[in-house]
């Protein structure tokens, strides 16, 4: 189902011509109201008018996360207070947060972009959408929020949490869609499971999920706990929020950037160089329509790759493959590469261990060390010892092949890993606490 047939489907030459007029006026609008970009620009000797094709959007300085935070909260902000009518702000671990400023025409095509989200999920104005994300500075509440109200579903802005609370709702009100993060839709249904509630009492048809890494196993784990279909959304507070991409029903295995408001490159992020399609890099994001806070060339660290293959759907915004982790939630072990999503798909599926997780990492005598943690189903029916040492070997040999490293492995108690309402962490690196 489409929310905007014309532009989702639109010509290639058409859509490109499109952003490039829009990429020229958001480096104008930059370059004449923040100091930063025209400083930068300066440096490289650029000014607006270099910038004649799409390609030139190479020639561009990047921007990134401590830009964000040096300039904080206003510094990059393209728009007149007064012009400004909504902020946004992404915690972060440290320091100070990432503070995002939207227009009224931002918000808009904010509420644009997640409508036609919503259409990729087949969801309409027929729909009860329960949006569990959180609400408030957090993007996923208000975005979700919006692009819903856009297609005229009813709205339930319940917020995360008070999963009990969620689920009488869910029931009452006949929600036929969850919004919220893959880990919070899991807690949902493990309390669904736990309670022996009989599904066909609830009208869920659809999960619309992100915020966070999620795999195919754990989708597969999602959709069978609540019996829904589940696609996965993206975005960033710095560029917008939620609506960003997102799967279609034909795809399902890569999300449409919407690429009439996001250019997208797909960088080397150690070199910065551009890769061919189906490579996987470091996606950087240049917004071409907002006013309060563009963003050209804004350094995600998310990693991906192109799609380039025209998907069935018929939309021809490209796709990017599913976001298998950030950059900076590589953890380098001993020399060798691990991200947590590869943990996740490999102790999916293997009967007796829940979707729940925590990878340990430390150092001892000089030698990085990593313990994962994974969590046993309730009511296993093992009685034996032996039966647990035999689980443990084979959860840990799959993790040790796909991580092709030795670990230490460790199956603890149901409901012994912390749940999330929100983004789960699922690393704790004891090398960094006493940095
Ligand atoms: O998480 C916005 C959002 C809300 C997206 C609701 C989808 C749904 P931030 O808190 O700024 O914004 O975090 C952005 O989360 O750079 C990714 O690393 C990660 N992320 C977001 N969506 C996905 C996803 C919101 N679908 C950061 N898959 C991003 C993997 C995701 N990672």
């Amino acid at each position: 189902m489409f929310w905007n047939k014309p532009i989702e489907t639109m010509k290639r030459e058409e859509l490109e011509r499109l952003q490039l007029e829009r990429l020229r006026a958001t480096v104008r609008r930059v370059y004449q109201n923040v100091p930063l970009y025209r400083m930068r620009m300066q440096e490289k000797g650029l000014v607006p008018e270099d910038i004649k094709t799409l390609q030139d959007v190479q020639k561009l300085p990047f921007t990134q996360k401590t830009d964000l935070r040096d300039e904080y909260p206003y510094g990059l902000f393209a728009a007149p207070r007064e012009e400004i009518v909504r902020v946004h702000a992404s915690s972060g671990t440290t320091g100070k947060p990432v503070v995002a400023g939207y227009t009224q025409a931002d918000l808009q095509i904010w509420a644009e972009v997640v409508a036609r989200c919503l259409g990729c999920a087949d969801v309409d104005y027929r729909d009860t959408v329960q949006v569990a994300y959180g609400y408030g500075l957090f993007t996923g509440g208000l975005g979700l929020h919006d692009g819903a109200q856009r297609v005229g579903a009813q709205v339930v802005p319940i917020s995360s949490g008070n999963t009990q609370r969620q689920l009488m709702l869910m029931e009452d009100l006949g929600s036929t869609v969850l919004a919220c993060t893959p880990s919070y839709a899991l807690m949902i249904g493990e309390s669904l499971r736990d309670s022996g509630f009989d599904l066909t009492r609830l009208k869920l048809r659809k999960g619309v999920f992100g915020a966070e890494p999620w795999t195919e196993g754990m989708r597969d784990q999602i959709e069978g706990l609540l019996g829904i279909q589940a696609l996965d959304i993206y975005g960033l507070t710095e560029t917008m929020g939620p609506g960003v991409a997102m799967e279609c029903l034909e795809g399902r295995n890569g999300l449409h950037v919407w690429e009439d408001h996001f250019l997208i490159e797909i960088l080397d992020p150690e070199s910065g160089a551009p890769l061919p399609d189906g490579e996987t890099g470091e996606l950087v994001i240049s917004t071409i329509s907002k006013e309060g806070m563009p963003l050209l060339r804004y350094r995600t660290h998310d990693l991906t790759s192109i799609l380039p293959e025209p998907c069935a759907c018929g939309r021809t915004h490209r796709r990017i493959r599913r976001l298998r982790g950030r950059t900076d939630d590589m953890l380098i072990i001993r020399g060798v590469n691990v991200f947590p999503s590869q943990v996740e798909a490999a102790i999916m599926g293997i009967e007796g261990i829940a979707p729940r997780y925590l990878l340990v990492v430390d150092r001892v005598n000089n030698l990085d060390t990593l313990e994962v943690q994974v969590e046993l189903m309730p009511n296993l029916p093992f009685d034996e010892v032996r039966q647990i040492e035999r689980l443990e070997g084979q959860v840990r040999r799959a993790v040790e092949q796909v991580l092709n490293l030795s670990v230490r492995l460790r199956l603890v108690e149901p409901g012994s890993i912390e749940r999330s309402e929100g983004k789960s962490r699922r690393v704790l690196d004891k090398r960094t606490l006493f940095n």
